[in-house]
């Protein structure tokens, strides 16, 4: 990678991964494009107002800048999705189309997150595999399973260098999420930092996959920099660092912060679809096949984020 277009650079992970890529590729490399202004990102580099569904604008900006890989970011996430699946399926297989068609074109790289969304009830709940049954049982799982499935032929058929991970719920402190269903496991931390107190809205024992930032971060980069000759995948790898429920992640937070107390008030739409997915899955192809392993646990984690969400409520910033 050399001249990177991050599409959707505005959200979760691309504030973050826009800054993290700027810091190893040269800040005038990177290029931030999203539907909206952001200051933050305009202030570092290249940035674009850019919808991802305008081919026109779209196809404008690569050549604009000679880009060589792209990161396509956008998506309506697991619970927005529910609440208009035709919206989400326009949008999350609008831009993927989009970027696949731009890539073929401009002879563009091209990396689009999957999730553990990608599988559903039917899939092996513990140490699931690389290869499994995945039906799942959500608009987002399905805008996943087929961009897995457009990614994976548009490299066979004509040779784009498409590569991606199935993130688990990733943890930060730098953009919210929006609209997900582990989006829980980062509102607590702010909630236990400004109020002491959280209402999960995710039963007590259920377990999802979760990872830490500056490891989505790392695997996104790591990837798309692998040797292509050790790749017998590519889209989409299973990666994974913790899994937890809230009671597990409640007595993480409560170590550290003794008053802290949480109750529920469980929210049916994401329930049902947290227990649809995966407790725990099986990352050994992503080990195996370019080096995957993550550094941050839940102990470690815990303690950064208390610590940094501290530090924004102390300045004024939360
Ligand atoms: C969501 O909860 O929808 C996302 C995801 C796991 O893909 N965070």
């Amino acid at each position: 990678m050399k001249r990177i277009l991050i599409v959707g650079a505005g959200g979760q992970i691309g504030s973050e991964l826009t800054v993290y890529l700027r810091n190893i590729y040269g800040d005038t490399n990177v290029v931030a494009a999203d539907v909206r202004e952001c200051k933050a990102l305009s202030e570092t580099g290249p940035f674009e107002v850019l919808n991802a569904l305008d081919v026109p604008a779209y196809a404008a900006i690569v050549s604009k800048y000679r880009i060589d890989a792209i990161f396509n970011l956008v998506a309506l996430l697991s619970a927005t999705g529910e609440k208009d699946p035709n919206r989400a399926w326009e949008i999350n297989i609008g831009a993927l189309i989009n970027s696949l068609e731009i890539a073929r074109r401009f002879g563009c790289a091209l990396f689009t997150p999957s999730s553990i969304g990608a599988f559903g009830p039917n899939s092996p709940k513990d140490g699931t595999p690389q290869d499994t049954i995945m039906r799942p049982t959500t608009v987002y799982g399905v805008c996943k399973v087929t961009g897995e499935l457009l990614s994976d032929y548009y490299h066979t058929r004509f040779g784009v260098d498409t590569r991606s991970v199935r993130f688990p719920g990733i943890i930060s402190n730098v953009t919210l999420p929006g609209g997900g269903t582990t989006d829980y496991a980062v509102e607590i931390y702010y909630e236990a930092v400004k109020n002491g107190r959280f209402t999960c809205p995710i039963s007590h024992d259920v377990f999802m996959d979760m990872i830490y930032m500056p490891d989505a971060l790392k695997a996104c980069v790591e990837l798309m920099e692998a040797d292509p000759s050790r790749l017998i995948h590519r889209n989409s790898f299973n990666i994974a660092s913790m899994s937890f429920s809230p009671e597990i992640i409640y007595a993480a937070i409560k170590e550290q912060m003794p008053s802290f107390t949480m109750d529920y008030n469980v929210d049916p739409v994401k329930e049902a679809i947290a227990e649809s997915w995966p407790n725990r899955l099986d990352d050994t192809c992503a080990r195996e096949e370019w080096g995957w392993k993550p550094a941050w646990d839940l102990k470690l984690m815990t303690t950064d984020m208390l610590r940094i969400i501290s530090e924004k409520k102390e300045k004024g910033l939360i």
